[in-house]
């Protein structure tokens, strides 16, 4: 088995994360772009970090919350784009110890989610809208991108990725083992070797032998032989993709959609356009179905507070995977067609048909007639049986097996899961 493969085991199996944004942005609420949208100067971004002081953050709350969610490790922002750090760094001054807070939130964070059993993962931001060595005039997107003050400022971006490195060594020397770093991201000639990345991922490989890596520092993590710091799982954001995702060799590649619940990642106050529990799971079984993982975002207030139909749907999410998780744990891509009602999901011989669609009569399994061994509602664990009822009769050719669910309507309306032992 190949180090990535080796690394990547527990991610394979866990299949499920919470991503969390939070930080300054959340006091102005329009978003983690706010700065940028709005071409926000530091000055004017200030009064932010003098303020902020989220009195009711408490991350054994967050650290219960995604527990119960079924989700099994955690990714949060040590650092946006606009450069605060919510940790202590040595580097900076701009970081939560030295606003109103006064706390060092990503060492809360960690030891809250580590207590509850959770992998622990760190977003970092390589893009920084506040450090003076970062390029801004020109930028794609940098706030002050075509502002007359930085058309001709000069800007030593050694010494900014000195920086840059050494807040990473910080967060993996300082804060235990961590399991997931999330980097974010690379675009135009910013990328690879621009930010040091092969000198970058040595030195993290040194510190955290077993952390998993994004594929956003840039390289081809589909080539057959990809950089070094190419990444060990590829990084779809806000769609899941068709096919899943295979390399140029055909082989396997880990990934992982990044979703937010509404159509924010940052707070945003005023956006309410929240998915349904029901998308949600049935987004988490597609990701599966795919041989691929969830993250699902949250963006706490400027309070630390988590919104509240946040807290709702993942609550709902968590009611579902506390009677269905066996059938996301562990599982992958099963080696069937998709079926008309819903989803397949497998664990070695034991595939979950997702039931969306009750339709009319039994419930028809393609290409697996007499492969079915045992049939039970994965809920509650009643058995089912596999038989051809009368008005089936002329329809069950060679490769068919039928399934009679009692009843006009799904169990679960959400998903239904069906557990079929196959045989060997
Ligand atoms: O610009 C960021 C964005 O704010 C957010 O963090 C997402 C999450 O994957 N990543 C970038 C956009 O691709």
């Amino acid at each position: 088995m190949n180090d990535r493969a080796k690394r990547t085991e527990w991610f394979l199996e866990d299949r499920f994360g919470l991503f969390i944004h939070w930080g300054l942005y959340t006091i102005p609420a329009r978003g983690e772009w706010v700065r940028s949208f709005e071409k926000i100067s530091n000055q004017e971004y200030q009064p932010y970090f003098e303020e902020f002081n989220p009195t009711h953050y408490n991350p054994k709350e967050w650290a219960k919350l995604a527990k119960a969610a079924g989700q099994k490790y955690a990714v949060l922002t040590t650092k946006h784009h606009d450069g605060f750090c919510l940790f202590d760094s040595q580097l900076t001054d701009y970081k939560s110890t030295n606003t109103p807070a006064k706390r060092d939130l990503v060492r809360e964070y960690v030891e809250a989610f580590r207590e509850e059993g959770l992998k622990i993962g760190f977003y970092y931001s390589i893009i920084d809208w506040y450090h003076e060595d970062y390029p801004a005039y020109g930028d794609r997107q940098h706030p002050m991108r075509d502002h007359e003050d930085f058309k001709n400022k000069t800007v030593d971006f050694d010494r900014y990725l000195e920086y840059m490195h050494g807040q990473v060594k910080e967060l993996l020397t300082n804060y235990g083992k961590i399991d997931v770093m999330w980097f974010d991201f690379s675009y135009d000639d910013m990328t690879g070797e621009k930010w040091k990345a092969t000198k970058l991922i040595n030195m993290i490989r040194g510190l955290q032998p077993e952390i998993i890596i994004d594929n956003r520092l840039g390289g081809n993590i589909m080539s057959a032989n990809p950089e070094v710091y190419a990444g060990d799982f590829y990084s779809p954001e806000q769609i899941i993709p068709p096919q899943g995702i295979l390399n140029e060799a055909g082989e396997q590649v880990p990934w992982e959609a990044c979703i937010t619940l509404n159509d924010h990642w940052g707070y945003h106050a005023k956006d309410k356009n929240y998915k349904s529990a029901k998308q949600v799971i049935r987004t988490l079984v597609e990701c599966v179905s795919k041989n691929g993982n969830l993250l699902l975002n949250v963006g706490p207030d400027a309070k630390g507070i988590i919104p509240t139909e946040s807290i709702d749907i993942l609550a709902e999410v968590g009611q579902w995977m506390d009677r269905n998780g066996a059938s996301i744990y562990g599982c992958k891509a099963a080696d069937l067609p998709k079926p008309e009602w819903g989803r397949y999901t497998q664990k070695g011989n034991t595939l979950y048909a997702h039931v969306y669609d009750r339709g009319i009569g039994p419930i028809y399994f393609a290409g697996l007639k007499d492969r079915i061994k045992k049939a039970r509602l994965l809920a509650d664990g009643s058995e089912l049986h596999v038989s051809t009822p009368w008005m089936a009769e002329r329809y069950s050719d060679e490769s068919g097996a039928f399934i009679t669910l009692s009843g006009a309507r799904l169990p679960d309306d959400n998903d239904t899961v069906i557990e079929l032992e196959l045989y060997e």
